[in-house]
Formats: C-alpha cells, sequence, structure tokens
C-alpha cells in the first residue's frame, strides 16, 4: 500500500492524527545503548495513541541507519506504524538520489524534502526514487520556528510564472505540481495554514509541527486545517509519555472530529 493510504488508514483505524517526533537530547558516544533503549521504550509505551514515528538527527546519527535504527523501525512497523524520517532533503539531484535510496532501502515509508532546491537536479530524483520504490515524500513548506520568514514568507517572483507571492504560496502549488504526499507547515502559524489548505484545496494533508515547547496549540492548528500534528518534546520529555501521548491525542482527535 502507498504511503499515503497506509497513514490514513492506521489513523483512521486507531483514530489518532498523532505522528510522534521521536527526539531526544545529545548523549555521549558511550551512551548509545541507553539511548536506543530510551527511545524503544517510549514507542512501546506511546504506540497505541500515535499513527505514525518520525525520526530525526537526534537518532539517525547517534545510532546510525542500518545499526540501532533498525531496532526501531522494526518496533515501529510491528507495530503498525508507519515511519517518516526528517531527512529536510537539501542538495543537488545525484546527492539527494542516493540519500533517498538509503533512507527507504532502510525502511523508510517517506521522507522529509525541502522544495528550495527546485525541480530540475534538485528535488525531482527524490520523488522518481519515491515512485519507484512506492513510498512517499513530504514537502517543507512554511516551517514552524521564528526565522521561517525569511525563507518561507519572503516575497519572491516566480520564474515560471512571473507573480510576485509569498514563498509558502508558490511551494504549496509545487506540492501539488510535483505529487508530494503532505506539506509540513508549523503549528505556530494557524494563519499559514489556512492560507496553504485553501490553496491545495484538500488534495494534499498538512502536517503541523510545533505544538507545546515552541508555542502552537492543537486546537487552532486543528482548525485551521492540519491533518496530521507532529509531537516530539511533550511527549518524548513528559515524566510519562504514554499519558502525555493519550491526553494530546483524545484533545486532537476529538477536534479533528468535530471541526466542521
Ligand atoms: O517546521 C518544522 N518544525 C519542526 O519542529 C519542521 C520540522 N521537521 N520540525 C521537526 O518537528 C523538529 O526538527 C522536531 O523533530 C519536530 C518537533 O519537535 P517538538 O517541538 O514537538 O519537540
Amino acid at each position: 500500500m502507498a504511503f499515503r493510504e497506509k497513514i490514513e488508514e492506521t489513523a483512521r483505524n486507531k483514530q489518532t492524527n498523532i505522528v510522534l517526533a521521536l527526539d531526544l537530547p545529545f548523549e555521549k558516544p558511550q551512551n548509545r545503548q541507553a539511548l536506543l533503549e530510551r527511545a524503544e521504550k517510549i514507542l512501546e509505551t506511546v504506540h497505541p495513541y500515535i499513527c505514525a514515528v518520525k525520526i530525526n538527527y537526534h537518532l539517525i546519527l547517534p545510532l546510525g541507519l542500518f545499526d540501532g535504527l533498525q531496532r526501531l523501525l522494526q518496533k515501529a512497523h510491528e507495530k503498525g506504524l508507519v515511519a517518516i524520517v526528517d531527512s529536510k532533503i537539501n542538495d543537488i539531484g545525484d546527492t539527494n538520489r542516493v540519500i533517498a535510496e538509503y533512507y527507504f532501502t532502510a525502511g523508510f515509508d517517506a521522507l522529509i524534502a525541502n522544495p528550495f532546491v527546485g525541480w530540475e537536479e534538485g528535488i525531482k530524483p527524490v520523488f522518481e526514487t519515491a515512485k519507484k520504490m512506492q513510498k512517499g515524500v513530504l514537502l517543507l513548506t512554511y516551517m514552524s520556528h521564528k526565522g521561517a520568514s525569511e525563507g518561507y514568507g519572503q516575497m519572491v517572483i516566480d520564474t515560471e510564472t512571473g507573480w510576485s507571492k509569498p514563498q509558502y504560496y508558490l511551494f504549496a502549488l509545487k506540492a501539488l505540481k510535483w505529487g508530494a504526499d503532505g506539506v509540513i507547515v508549523g503549528a505556530t502559524y494557524p494563519e499559514k495554514i489556512r492560507e496553504i489548505n485553501e490553496v491545495l484545496d484538500g488534495r494534499i494533508p498538512i502536517y503541523s509541527p510545533g505544538i507545546g515547547p515552541q508555542g502552537g496549540i492543537i486546537e487552532a492548528a486543528l482548525r485551521a486545517g492540519t491533518r496530521f500534528l507532529i509531537v516530539g518534546r511533550a511527549i518524548t520529555m513528559a515524566d510519562n509519555p504514554a499519558e502525555s501521548a493519550e491526553k494530546i491525542r483524545n484533545l486532537a482527535w476529538q477536534c479533528l472530529t468535530t471541526r466542521y
């Protein structure tokens, strides 16, 4: 089954739209085993409340793609979760293709890429690789941090159409044109979520990180049109990650199912 159907089906069956960002603080290399065990334990206790797990450099760097990470990917798949790699692919096409091949071969179902590099000799090989391997591509469209306005929020003149538009608006159009499986828009910017959702016209789901420590509010993001919430530290750093995940999931699902 293709990534997009897989995550939708899992979300529907488990009644959760939470993607766990399995991020943990820095550990010295000699503590890699303890880091892996901590991540495994969180996944084990939190899995009933999430539809997917997103893995970032926090774990890729210390654990290794074909080493410790394999245990986490195996566990995620055993639990019926979809696995997304937060790779933010951002290089020339030939390099991007090799990066995508490694992540997909390792077992990830989807990856995150940065549209700033453009299509030809940029992001195109990522989409080609994903299509060939039946995997998904999510595109950064408006990031959740304050400085996002300096890049994703700047007014630009589109080289193809000559239109003067905000960068994120053009990225949303490109996500449609390129056939992205999702776009990332910060939960910290509900007005951007609303605007991008209008451009996407319900054809591509929005994934929003940034609730909790970054200041985003669950209800505001979901009412604006977010489909999936990406949640990290509010769960991974909680005294009781399972309890926190359950609370967030219940609130988000209730909000999602009553928003219209
Ligand atoms: O715009 C983005 N904002 C963001 O926080 C795009 C991302 N990929 N992320 C990632 O989502 C970030 O790197 C982290 O892995 C996760 C959010 O974590 P938290 O703020 O919920 O702890």
